[in-house]
């Protein structure tokens, strides 16, 4: 993506238009080095593909964390993601994270942010089906967390489901992932529910990424994969209310206790029980990573309506922030403690 001459420096507004970089006073050089802090690089990519703009210093920001979104069609992956990038940008925004959250690729994040997070939750419309022929880099984020005074680059991938099948093509993308995100689809667990089979039920497109990932990375002594996984139940408003006192319990305390990560043990260990039961197969999702943590998520709170949109009422992102947050933590992005004083939710 980085060409060899040096970067070209500009400033970009709101919408993306750019002005070149000029530093207040070169001679300051603190106030030079914090002016940077705001200024992009062009990257005129091969003539093919429009410029792209990273962040000035982008190359110091290490290894970047790669998040792959894993699932089969229909579980719920494009509309999580949306909700999750949307609910990180809004904790962000009102200060109420222990860290700082700005785009990486301005152009990428501007596009994601109008076609799928204010699509999803300003508009209230269903996300369009995710196309077969390509692997998206659906986001790219500049992640700073203020207690370690360190920047992240952190990009995510979304895949049609679909893809799945064809374990191929897949597998090209697969061994660049170094974080999970497993998408349980509570759709069809509210459908099995007392199928024959159902407590053993999984998901194929986790068996794809657990053979790749086995191969290019090695286990642990203990027979662990060395990345961090989150697993969550999507859909999870498909399934309150049918005997699952647990799952309701998450969804009874207010969107305050999602910052509270002392908590995501006590929640992992109520969604193991309930998928160990229900589906699982699933469970390889978290049970084969060093790290993992699982999750009751439910990315819009209720279902479409026959115009392919939400109705207003009771509409809305629930438990999608602290999964993402959850991982951030596995990966040493987030430091603890991530609750702020004052912040009581029970
Ligand atoms: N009730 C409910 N429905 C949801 C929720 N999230 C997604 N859906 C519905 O599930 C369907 C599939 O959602 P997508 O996000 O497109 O699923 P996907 O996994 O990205 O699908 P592919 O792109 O085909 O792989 C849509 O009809 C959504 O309306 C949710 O939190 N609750
Ligand atoms: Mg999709």
């Amino acid at each position: 993506m980085l060409g060899r001459r040096p970067p070209r420096p500009v400033l970009l507004d709101e919408n993306g238009n750019q002005r070149p970089f000029v530093p207040t006073d070169r001679r300051d050089r603190m106030l030079t080095r914090a002016e940077e802090m705001t200024a992009f690089q062009v990257c005129e990519g091969d003539g093919a593909e429009s410029p792209h703009h990273l962040p000035l210093h982008y190359a110091q920001y290490g290894t970047p964390l790669v998040i792959g979104v894993i699932g089969s069609g229909a579980t719920g992956k494009t509309t999580l993601l949306a909700a999750m990038i949307g609910s990180l940008l809004a904790a962000s925004q009102t200060n109420r994270l222990p860290l700082q959250v700005d785009a990486l690729d301005l152009r990428l994040h501007t596009s994601f942010r109008a076609r799928y997070v204010n699509r999803l939750l300003v508009q209230r419309e269903v996300l369009p089906v995710t196309r077969g022929e390509t692997v998206e880099l659906a986001d790219a984020l500049r992640v700073r967390s203020p207690v370690t005074g360190r920047d992240h680059a952190v990009v995510f991938f979304d895949m049609a489901g679909e893809q799945w099948e064809d374990a191929e093509r897949a597998n090209r993308f697969i061994s660049a992932l170094n974080a999970l995100i497993f998408v349980v689809d509570g759709e069809q667990l509210s459908r099995r529910r007392g199928q024959r089979g159902a407590q053993t039920a999984g998901d194929q497109a986790f068996e794809v990424v657990l053979n790749r990932l086995g191969k290019v990375h090695d286990y642990t002594p203990q027979g662990f994969l060395p990345l961090p996984s989150a697993l969550v139940v999507a859909k999870s408003d498909l399934l309150r209310f049918y005997g699952d006192p647990e799952l309701d319990r998450w969804f009874s305390y207010g969107d305050a206790e999602e910052f509270d990560l002392s908590t995501v043990e006590e929640e992992s260990l109520d969604v193991y029980r309930m998928l160990y039961q229900r589906g699982q197969g699933y469970l390889r999702g978290a049970e084969r990573f060093l790290r993992s943590s699982l999750h009751f998520a439910s990315a819009t709170n209720t279902s479409p309506d026959g115009n392919r949109t939400y109705a207003a009422e009771g509409f809305g992102p629930r438990r999608t922030l602290k999964p993402l947050l959850s991982l951030f933590q596995m990966a040493g992005v987030l430091v603890p403690p991530s609750v702020h004083p004052g912040q009581e939710h029970r």
